[in-house]
């Protein structure tokens, strides 16, 4: 019952704030910084994400928080930036930061702390930025792969003056990081298009890396934690069926499929309701709307309008 409120919440909360997002894409030119930060003090609601969008043009970023504020408004980047959120101070807020290509340079916006804002160079033209937490510290690190020689290049935040790297992966792949082996370490792993083939090195168990085909050149991975036992599930989905396929961790036997959206449409995936289980889930470019299928309530879809055509959906924004 309690799961089913929070979806409830959501939804309401989305009617709310639908028409102050279409409104923010119509005055984008005027989006002023003084929006951003002005959140209440952390509440005791679970963590979990919430729909944010990145807009190019304006280099705003433009969440729906739930944390009684109304829609969160911040800018922060330029138009050819990367949009890199994570919790980069461990405090349990997911944190503004973008990643410039030309100069491989972070910029990093502490959500609840704005006066501690600071650059970090980490990555050459070419490479792949991603962040992840390898250490296991709670706080997310710099890293990027290189798919000229498909090496990983990571600052851990816990020893950031010993750089690691790791040679995983061929030029082609994708890399999907994640924690996979639920140590609460990001383990390295990458998905072969052309194989279908996903390399995971357990970071609890470096000597045996998980080797799965799972996927067909022109599925997308989605890896998450599907069935909620804190190991990452491998998924793909498959824009031309719109369906998705998942071999649940805990009992890879019983892999499952659901259909949910369309061609054209971006998968993202994450724990929207708050029960620890990731949920299925897709951002429809042509109209902004967001539509969710809660793991805690799978009979009450949430959609909500949020954002607009050449908005940058974000990953796991995640807030208390
Ligand atoms: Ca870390
Ligand atoms: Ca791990
Ligand atoms: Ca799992
Ligand atoms: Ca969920």
């Amino acid at each position: 019952m309690r799961l089913r409120i929070a979806a409830l919440t959501l939804v309401c909360a989305s009617a709310l704030s639908a028409a102050q997002a279409q409104n923010s894409a119509s005055t984008a030119g005027q989006d002023s910084p003084a929006v951003g930060i002005a959140e209440p003090a952390a509440s005791n609601v679970p963590a979990k994400t919430e729909p944010a969008i990145w807009r190019p043009w304006t280099g705003f970023w433009w969440i729906i928080s739930d944390n009684g504020g109304g829609p969160l408004g911040q800018q922060w980047g330029l138009n050819g930036d990367i949009p890199m959120p994570g919790d980069y101070d461990g405090d349990g807020y997911t944190d503004f930061a973008i990643y410039r290509p030309a100069g491989g340079n972070w910029w990093i916006l502490p959500r609840r702390n704005p006066a501690g804002a600071y650059s970090q160079q980490w990555g050459l033209p070419g490479d792949i930025p991603l962040q992840g937490d390898f250490d296991g510290d709670a706080k997310a690190d710099f890293a990027v792969w290189r798919p000229s020689n498909g090496t990983w290049y990571v600052i851990l935040s816990s020893r950031p003056g010993v750089p690691v790297s790791m040679q995983w992966g061929i030029a082609g792949d994708k890399p999907i990081p994640g924690d996979y082996d639920g140590d609460g370490k990001t383990d390295y792993a990458v998905w072969r298009p052309s194989t279908g083939v996903w390399y995971v090195i357990p970071s609890s168990n470096p000597g045996s890396p998980i080797v799965r085909q799972w996927g067909t050149a022109t599925d997308i991975p989605a890896p998450g934690d599907y069935d909620g036992d804190n190991k990452i599930d491998i998924a793909v989905w498959r824009p031309s069926t719109g369906v998705w396929y998942i071999i649940p961790s805990a009992t890879p036997s019983s892999w499952y499929s659901q259909q949910w959206g369309i061609p054209n449409d971006i998968p993202v995936e994450d724990d929207f309701d708050g029960d620890h289980k990731t949920d299925i889930a897709v951002w429809r470019p042509s109209d902004g709307y967001w539509y969710i299928l809660p793991s805690g309530s799978p009979g009450s879809i949430t959609s909500v309008q949020w954002g607009v055509i050449g908005d940058v959906p974000l990953h796991r924004m995640q807030g208390k």
